[in-house]
C-alpha cells in the first residue's frame, strides 16, 4: 500500500516542508511541498539522504544498547535500560547533589520539539544548573555581544527590506543559515538572493573564499581570518571620520561613541588592509556604500566567531550594524510577527545584561552562564577536576561532543572518566560508542513536531505540523519518552512549557502539569504547545502542507517610553582588546598557513557522513588549498599532505581551489576518525577537531575554542610517515 504524506524536514532549521512517499512501511520518495511553504518548493541533498537513513543506512540504531564489563555493548531493552539508568542518576544525585549531573544539548537535539521542551523541565526538577549546548561551541559570540552591547528589541530588517547586505564568514548557501543574525532566508536562500539582487540590492561578501553565496556578491573581500574586527574597526573609523555614519539612530540609541571614535582612531584602512591582506580600496568602498545605504544589515556566520578574538570579531561587526542603524525602526513592516509564538517587536534598546557575572557559576572557572548555558569547552575541565560536585553523569541528547569539541586527547579521557555517559540517538556515533548506555531514539519521520524552530525565523508568518509519518521501528523510542521516564521513575514532575531562548524556564508562569503515572499523548502536549498561537493546532492538523495566517499588517512600534537603556558600543573591555590586538602580529611562528572551516550541503555536521550522495562527492573532507600555495609546496591534487598545529596532526587529502585566497587551507570539520586518521582515504576523511586545543587559545566569557584561523604547518607526506 502506497501513501503520500505531508510533513517538513528537520535536517536543519530552514524546515523545508516536503511531501514523502511511503510503500509498504518503507519511504520510497520525497518531494519539496511548495504549495504552502514560506519559500515555495525547495529541498536540499539532506532532504532526498535523509530516505536511505529511515530506511536503515548509515547504521541506524534500532535498538538500546548497553556496554559490558569487557567495554562490549550488548542489546538492552529500553525499558531495562531506563530503569537501570534512573537508580544510577537517583544514587548520585542523593550522594553528591544536583550538580553532579549535566546535559549536553546537540545540533540534532534542536528540531525534537518535545524532547527540547521536556528537557527543560527535566534539569530544572532535577535542580542542575549543568546545561551544555552546541552554541558555545559555535557562535556563542553573539550572546557575548549581546550580553556587553545590549540589543534592540526591534530585531534587524529582513532580506526583502534593505539595500545593502553585509555577509561576514557565512556561506547560507550551503548552511542555510541566516536570520536572526545574518541577512538571508533558510529555504531556497539562492532565491531569496537572486529576487534581492533584482531589485537592486547591494551585497558585500567578506570571506577567505570566494563562496558559492559570493556568486551575489557586488564586492568580495577575501581576508586572511582572525582579522574582522581590525576590518571592522577600520570601517568603523572611516565612518566617523566621514561622518557618515547614522546620527539620527546612534543619538537616540547609542553610548560611548567617544569611547569608540577614541579605540578605533588607530585602525586605519591602511593598517587593516595591511594586518588582512586586502586592497586598502576595498575597505573604503565597503565604509562608502555603508554610509549610502538606507537600510543596511551586517551580519556573520561562523567565521569570525570561530577565528581569533572571536569576541571581538563579533562586537566591532555589530559596532559598524549600529553605526548605520542596521535594524527595524518604529513603523517598519513586521514580515514575520511570529505564529505560534506571536511577537509584537518594539523600537528601545534590552540593556547590556552580563548575566555571565550573576548566578549560579562553574565550579572550576569563575564564570556564570549565557543565555542559560555553561560553556561547552568547559565540559572535560568539570568533568576531570575533583571535587564533591564534579560531573559524573552525562546525557547527550543529539550530539557527538567528543567530535564536536575536538581535542580528542584531552576530551577522550576526561568522557571516560565519567560514572555515566548516556547518549540519545539514532546512530552509533563516536560519543555514543564510548557511551554507558545508547538510548536508540525515534527518527523526525517516526515523531510528532510542529514548527517552533523556524516559527521566528520563516520569511513571513508559517506554521506546520508534522505527524508520524512511519511506526517508529520496535523498542526505539521517542527523545521526550526519555525525559518523561526517567523523571517518573525518579519521582520527578514535569511540567511542559513553551520556553524559547533568553527565558528563565522556572520564571515562566504557563505551564502543562505532566501526570507522571500515565504517560502524555504527544498531539496534547502540541495542543498545549499552540495555546497562545495565531492558528489552532486542530488547524494544523487539517492543513498538512501549513498554514500562512493572513494577519493584519504588523509595525514595529515606538517605544511607550525611554527606558534609558543604550547600545554601548565601546564598553571598557572590548576598548582594552581594541588596544591588544593593535599590536598583534600576524606571522604564526612555525606556521605558514590558516586553516578555515567550511561546511558542505551533503552533511550536517558528523551526520550524514555515510549518506551515498556523500561518499560520491566527498570519500574523504578534501583540503583545499590554492593553486599558487600547492605549486610553492610542490602539492599536486590529490596528494597526501600531512597538516599540523600546536596541538595535532592530522593527514589529508590536498585539493586545489582556485577560488581560495592563498595562505589558507579549508576543510570540512567532523570527517574521519578522531584518532588514527593516517590514512584519510580509508578513514573516511581526516578530524580537523585535532587541530584545536581545548586548553590554549580559548576566549574570555564563553570559552570558545579555536575551529576556524587555526595556524598550521603544511608538508607533502612522505610514504615512510
Ligand atoms: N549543509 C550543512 N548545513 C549546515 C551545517 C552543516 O554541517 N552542513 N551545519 C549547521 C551548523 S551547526 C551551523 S553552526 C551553521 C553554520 O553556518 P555558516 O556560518 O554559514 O557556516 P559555513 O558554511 O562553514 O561558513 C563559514 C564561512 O566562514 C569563512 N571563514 C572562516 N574563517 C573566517 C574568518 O576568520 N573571517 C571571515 N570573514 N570568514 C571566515 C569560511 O571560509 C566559510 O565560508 O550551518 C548549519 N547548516
Ligand atoms: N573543528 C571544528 N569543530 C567544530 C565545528 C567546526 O566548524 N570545526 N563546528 C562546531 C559547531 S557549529 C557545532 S554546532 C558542533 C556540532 O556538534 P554536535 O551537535 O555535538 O555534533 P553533530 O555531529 O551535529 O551531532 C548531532 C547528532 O544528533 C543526532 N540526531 C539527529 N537528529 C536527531 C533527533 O531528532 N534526535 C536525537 N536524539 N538525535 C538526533 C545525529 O544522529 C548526530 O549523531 O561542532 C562544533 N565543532
Ligand atoms: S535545507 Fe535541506 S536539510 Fe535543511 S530543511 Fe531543507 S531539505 Fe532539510
Ligand atoms: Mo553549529
Amino acid at each position: 500500500m502506497t501513501k503520500k504524506v505531508k510533513t517538513f524536514c528537520r535536517n536543519c532549521s530552514a524546515l523545508c516542508p516536503m511531501e514523502v512517499t511511503v510503500d509498504n512501511g518503507r519511504l520510497i520518495k520525497v518531494v519539496a511541498d511548495g504549495s504552502v511553504s514560506p519559500y515555495g518548493p525547495y529541498m536540499c541533498i539532506k532532504g532526498q539522504s535523509s530516505i536511505e537513513f529511515h530506511n536503515g543506512a548509515e547504521q541506524r540504531l534500532l535498538q538500546s544498547v548497553k556496554r559490558n564489563g569487557d567495554g562490549k555493548f550488548e542489546a538492552i531493552s529500553s525499558s531495562k535500560a531506563l530503569d537501570e539508568i534512573a537508580v544510577k542518576l537517583q544514587q548520585l544525585r542523593n550522594e553528591f547533589g544536583p550538580r553532579s549531573i549535566a546535559l549536553y544539548h546537540g545540533t540534532g537535539a534542536y528540531r525534537s520539539v518535545l524532547g527540547g521542551q521536556l528537557e527543560k523541565s527535566f534539569l530544572s526538577a532535577m535542580g542542575t544548573p549543568n546545561l551544555f549546548s552546541t552554541m558555545t561551541i559555535d557562535q556563542s559570540a553573539k550572546w557575548v555581544t549581546m550580553g556587553r552591547m545590549g540589543f534592540m528589541a526591534s530585531g534587524k530588517p529582513a532580506l526583502p527590506d534593505i539595500d545593502l547586505a553585509v555577509i561576514v564568514g557565512n556561506n547560507p548557501l550551503v548552511s542555510h543559515q541566516t536570520m536572526p543574525f545574518a541577512a538571508g532566508e533558510s529555504g531556497a536562500p539562492g532565491r531569496a538572493f537572486a529576487a534581492a539582487k533584482k531589485r537592486g540590492t547591494r551585497f558585500i561578501v567578506i570571506d577567505p573564499r570566494r563562496t558559492e553565496t559570493a556568486r551575489f556578491a557586488d564586492l568580495l573581500i577575501q581576508p586572511l581570518p582572525g582579522q574582522d574586527a581590525v576590518i571592522f574597526a577600520a570601517i568603523a573609523h572611516i565612518l566617523l571620520r566621514d561622518s557618515t555614519y547614522n546620527r539620527t539612530f546612534c543619538e537616540r540609541f547609542v553610548s560611548q561613541l567617544d569611547e569608540l571614535r577614541a579605540a578605533v582612531a588607530p585602525f586605519t584602512p591602511e593598517l587593516a588592509a595591511m594586518r588582512a591582506d586586502v586592497p586598502v580600496a576595498q575597505i573604503e568602498q565597503a565604509a562608502k556604500w555603508l554610509g549610502e545605504a538606507e537600510r543596511a544589515f551586517v551580519g556573520s556566520g561562523t567565521g569570525p566567531s570561530m577565528s581569533a578574538n572571536s569576541n571581538l570579531n563579533d562586537h566591532m561587526i555589530e559596532v559598524v550594524n549600529a553605526l548605520v542603524g542596521g535594524y527595524r525602526r518604529a513603523g517598519d513592516l513586521v514580515r514575520n510577527p511570529g505564529t505560534l509564538n506571536p511577537r509584537t517587536p518594539m523600537e528601545m534598546v534590552v540593556p547590556a545584561g552580563r548575566g555571565w557575572l550573576q548566578g549560579d557559576k562553574l565550579r572550576t572557572e569563575n564564570i556564570g552562564q549565557l543565555f542559560g548555558e555553561f560553556p561547552s569547552a568547559l565540559l572535560p575541565q568539570e568533568i576531570i577536576a575533583p571535587g564533591p560536585e564534579k560531573i559524573r553523569a552525562l546525557i547527550v541528547f543529539g550530539g557527538n561532543p567528543i567530535m564536536g569539541l575536538g581535542d580528542p586527547k584531552y576530551t577522550v579521557p576526561a568522557f571516560e572518566d565519567l560514572d555515566l555517559l548516556i547518549v540519545m540517538d539514532s546512530r552509533l556515533n563516536e560519543t555514543a560508542r564510548r557511551a554507558h548506555y545508547v538510548v536508540a531514539t525515534s527518527q523526525p519521520f517516526e515523531r510528532h513536531d510542529i514548527s517552533i524552530p523556524g516559527d521566528a525565523l520563516y520569511p513571513v508568518a508559517f506554521a506546520q505540523f508534522a505527524p508520524p509519518v512511519l511506526d517508529k521501528p520496535g523498542d526505539v523510542i521517542h527523545d521526550w519518552e526519555f525525559f518523561w521516564q526517567i523523571a517518573s521513575r525518579m519521582k520527578l514532575p514535569l511540567t511542559l512549557k513553551y520556553w524559547s531562548y533568553g527565558q528563565d524556564f522556572d520564571a515562566i508562569a504557563d505551564g502543562l502539569p505532566l501526570d507522571m503515572n500515565t504517560p502524555p499523548e504527544p498531539e496534547a502536549m502540541l495542543r498545549f504547545l499552540c495555546k497562545n498561537s495565531r492558528v489552532s493546532f486542530e488547524e494544523l492538523v487539517e492543513n498538512p502542507s501549513g498554514v500562512r495566517p493572513q494577519l493584519a499588517e504588523q509595525r514595529v512600534l515606538p517605544a511607550n517610553r525611554d527606558n534609558g537603556a543604550r547600545l554601548e558600543l565601546c564598553p571598557r573591555d572590548v576598548a582594552a582588546d581594541l588596544g591588544m590586538i593593535l599590536t598583534e602580529g600576524t606571522v604564526n611562528e612555525g606556521f605558514s598557513y590558516l586553516l578555515v572551516c567550511r561546511r558542505v550541503l551533503e552533511t550536517m555536521n558528523s551526520a550524514y557522513r555515510n549518506a551515498a550522495s556523500t561518499k560520491k562527492r566527498y570519500p574523504v573532507n578534501w583540503a583545499y588549498m590554492n593553486p599558487d600555495d600547492m605549486d610553492r609546496e610542490g602539492i599536486n591534487d590529490g596528494d597526501a599532505i600531512s597538516i599540523s598545529s600546536e596541538t595535532g596532526r592530522i593527514a589529508g587529502i590536498a585539493k586545489a581551489e582556485n577560488s581560495l585566497r592563498r595562505g589558507v587551507i579549508s576543510m570540512t570539520h567532523l570527517f574521519g576518525d578522531l584518532f588514527s586518521s593516517d590514512d584519510p582515504m580509508q578513514q573516511n576523511g581526516s578530524f580537523t577537531g585535532r587541530l584545536t586545543s581545548l586548553q590554549n587559545n580559548l576566549e574570555s566569557i564563553n570559552f570558545m575554542p579555536r575551529f576556524s584561523g587555526v595556524p598550521v604547518h603544511i608538508a607533502l607526506k612522505s610514504s615512510s610517515e
